[in-house]
């Protein structure tokens, strides 16, 4: 079963890898796969670039740290297979660059492949440490899956504004059937290109707890739930901070998070001229978000803040999207807070509380002053947790008859955040998609039979998902 279950993602990776390389090398020699074979030390590779992953002369011993090294050192995109278990990074660091101690540096592009999002954990182990776990450079691609990133602390980077204790990333990341749990400052921090698709991004501390997209960045969320991170000090963004880039998301959650000032589920604003921000909202469920949990009256925008401070206007796009139940504070002075500031609306969104909020553009198919009546977040299949709606509730077959859109250019969302099918009709006699993330009264397709030399797809960029939008 433990086979099986490692097997499968190696699998879809190396495809998913196969294209990467095309893309990213056009001679590339030969690469190397490095399976991690040791959890019990955290320990430096004693020759990089000899092809060995091994921690002393011919000990065979391959730490996550040394199978990075040895990856960096060899040219080209090898691959780090990395079983299941808990692997804890123990060197402190000296924010060095070459993976020495603190952060795993990762210099040159590469396979990165647990055997679980809950099997193979990676541990920051930031009380000894005191470092973050991953920082992706500029330049470099990595395909990370099947594994949590977990209990990482910020470290200060030259040039980086934003913080991020799990994983830095200013090259091109794709982050796939993976969690980031628990890490101080928040768990990811894109100025490069970043996809994640199949994520659990919770349980983080700190300050500036959100998952961040900053610098010009470019982020993708597909799938993904965002939940119970919780801002400490004088931060906004509790779920996602939106500063500086483009930040589209789809069939996503985002629930029970805080931000001490604006925004508990979503903060979007501009600080600088020359990287607009624009924020993308398709099928996305945003509750019971707090602002202002510091309770100290500043603080607006409980689901989603829309900031113009900077007086750069963010373009914020929201359609078949939930926002409700969202709050300022909870104990002094609660408040219904939805959102706050200007959002762009592609209709069939149900906002329950308007107050505070400017829903400009296409309103219809939108309902107001109503609970969607989902059920709490839960197993309800598919790899992430998800809110589904319940047999009463206003989203069922509410979503736009023409379809749940996932961009703005024609394409459909053709699963929901379960990767089960979506237009499926809930009771209203239509084949009709739900708002928000989660289809009611869908159930999982059977899985297609994996081809063993899949036949490369034209129009391919360098990530490939599991396809659920389709032109
Ligand atoms: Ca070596
Ligand atoms: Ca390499
Ligand atoms: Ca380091
Ligand atoms: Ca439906």
């Amino acid at each position: 079963m433990m086979k099986l279950k490692f097997v499968l993602p190696l699998l879809l990776t190396l495809v998913a890898a196969c294209f990467a390389i095309t893309r990213f090398t056009n001679a590339a020699p030969a690469a190397l796969t490095l399976t991690v074979n040791t959890s019990l030390a955290d320990a430096v590779d004693i020759n990089p670039g000899n092809g060995i992953c091994e921690t002393a002369p011919g000990n065979n011993a391959c730490t996550l740290r040394a199978a990075v090294m040895e990856a960096n050192a060899s040219p080209g995109m090898d691959t780090i297979v990395i079983p299941a278990g808990t692997y804890y990074l123990t060197i402190p660091s000296t924010a060095e660059n070459y993976a020495l101690d603190g952060d795993l540096d990762v210099t040159d592009s590469v396979i990165i492949v647990g055997a679980g999002a809950a099997e193979t954990i990676i541990d920051g182990n930031r009380d000894v440490t005191n470092g973050r776990v991953f920082d992706i450079f500029s330049g470099v691609y990595v395909h990370m899956s099947h594994l949590t990133v977990r209990n990482g602390i910020h470290e200060a980077t030259a040039g980086i504004s934003g913080t991020s204790g799990g994983i830095l990333n200013r090259g091109s990341l794709t982050l796939e059937y993976a969690r980031l749990l628990s890490n101080q400052e928040g768990g990811l921090l894109n100025s490069g290109v970043a996809e994640l698709n199949a994520v659990t991004y919770a349980n983080h501390t700190g300050g500036f707890v959100a998952l961040t997209n900053t610098g010009g960045g470019t982020l993708t969320i597909r799938n993904s739930t965002i939940n119970n991170n919780n801002s400490s000090g004088f931060s906004n963004g509790g779920g996602v901070d939106a500063s500086n880039g483009t930040i589209t998301i789809m069939n996503s959650t985002i629930v029970n998070n805080q931000a001490t000032l604006h925004g508990g589920g979503i903060y979007i604003t501009q600080s600088v001229a020359n990287y607009p921000t624009a924020v993308y909202l398709y099928n996305v469920t945003v509750m019971d978000n707090i602002a202002d949990s510091d309770q100290n009256d500043t603080g607006v925008g409980g689901g989603i803040a829309v900031s113009t401070f900077y007086g750069h206007i963010p373009t914020v796009y929201m359609h078949n999207s939930i926002v409700a139940n969202n709050r300022l504070r909870f104990f002094t002075n609660p408040v219904n807070s939805d959102c706050a500031g200007t959002i762009t609306s592609g209709g069939y969104n149900l906002v329950k509380t308007l107050s505070g909020c400017d829903l400009t553009g296409v309103t219809t198919g939108n309902l107001t002053n109503m609970d969607p009546l989902l059920s709490n977040l839960l197993d309800n299949g598919g790899p992430t947790r998800t809110r589904l709606p319940g047999s009463l509730s206003p989203v069922i077959d509410a979503g736009n008859p023409a379809g749940c859109a996932g961009d703005n250019v024609g394409g459909m969302l053709t699963t929901d955040q379960r990767e089960y099918p979506r237009h499926v009709d809930g009771g209203s006699g239509v084949a009709r998609c739900d708002m928000g993330a989660a289809e009611y009264n869908s159930a999982p397709t059977e899985p297609p039979t994996p081809t063993p030399s899949p036949t490369p797809v034209p129009t391919l960029t360098h990530h490939i998902f599991l396809p659920t939008i389709q032109r």
